[in-house]
């Protein structure tokens, strides 16, 4: 069946990220992806010297005239808003378009390292987390975890490399705030018989959180956050369980990152993911299963 994800993120022109990488991943998953832009930025923040328009003005043009239209969506994703106000248009448009049984998975964009991207501002984190409160499912970096919960960084990473089962629990107690949402905390370093893991930990409130491990390759790319938010979304809609989607994004993202490692790429242009979005097509995926790779159930 043709389904439909209202993607709501910045059109960037260098980065891999945010609508770029929303259209790719859904189209590989056999879904519409309807961009709507929050800014156009001549690459992502983190290239020196980008030029960025927000486009806070137009997006109630593309609220208003889809619903002249009266189109629907199974889902809705939102990532990158370049300002506060578009926050608010974020919120008008869910008022008109998150009905029951229609997922929002809000990726709550606002850092990475620990640090946030550049230009958020404390009004931008709260208008982030007001949008957090409404989402379905909720996929923070662990930086963007601890600015939301307001939650410090360091302590929780010290724990990390001593004791990995008592960090889940912390988030998870952590995460009480978003009791209603289902999140995935990315990104997360461990340290597991004496080796370095990177952590994705699905917090479900009323059940013991479970954390999928990846390798940890090192380097901070540009837009890996994004990929793992339309992977999940992709395959939330194809009704796999979270763990069978979070495992999907890990396996394309490692796979991304060490292409790139391979060819030296520079952590702002991103992962070299499209060789391997065809690792998201529907017959891979029935083929993965049979290997076993996709078939732990939550
Ligand atoms: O991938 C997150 C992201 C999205 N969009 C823009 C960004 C960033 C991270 O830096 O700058 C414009």
């Amino acid at each position: 069946m043709h389904q439909r994800v209202a993607a709501i993120n910045d059109l960037s022109g260098l980065g891999r990220c945010s609508l770029t990488v929303d259209i790719a991943v859904l189209a590989a998953m056999g879904i519409e992806a309807c961009p709507l832009p929050t800014a156009v930025l001549t690459s992502q923040t983190g290239y020196p010297g980008y030029h960025c328009v927000p486009f806070t003005k137009q997006m109630c043009n593309y609220t208003e005239h889809w619903q002249e239209l009266q189109v629907s969506f199974q889902g809705i994703l939102s990532g990158y808003l370049a300002t506060p106000d578009a926050a608010t248009q974020v919120q008008d448009f869910l008022e008109k378009f998150h009905k029951p049984g229609v997922l929002y998975l809000c990726d709550p964009v606002l850092g990475d390292n620990g640090k946030a991207y550049r230009g958020f501002t404390d009004a931008s984190i709260q208008a982030v987390r007001h949008l957090a409160f409404q989402a379905d499912l909720l996929t923070p970096n662990l930086t963007e975890f601890c600015i939301l919960t307001d939650t410090e960084m360091d302590s929780l990473k010290k724990l990390g490399q001593e004791n990995p089962e008592e960090l889940y629990r912390l988030l998870q107690y952590r995460s009480y705030l978003f009791k209603d949402q289902a999140l995935v905390i990315t990104g997360i370093p461990i340290k597991e018989r004496d080796q370095q893991l990177l952590v994705n930990l699905i917090i479900d409130h009323a059940k013991t959180p479970v954390a999928i491990p990846s390798p940890h390759l090192g380097g901070s790319y540009s837009g890996t956050g994004d990929l793992f938010a339309a992977v999940l979304m992709g395959s939330q809609l194809q009704k796999r369980n979270l763990e069978q989607g979070v495992r999907l994004a890990g396996e394309l993202i490692v796979r991304g990152i060490a292409d790139a490692q391979k060819e030296h790429t520079p952590c702002n242009d991103g992962i070299n993911y499209e060789p391997y979005l065809n690792l998201l097509s529907l017959s891979s995926l029935q083929t993965m299963g049979q290997r076993g790779t996709c078939q732990a159930q939550k």
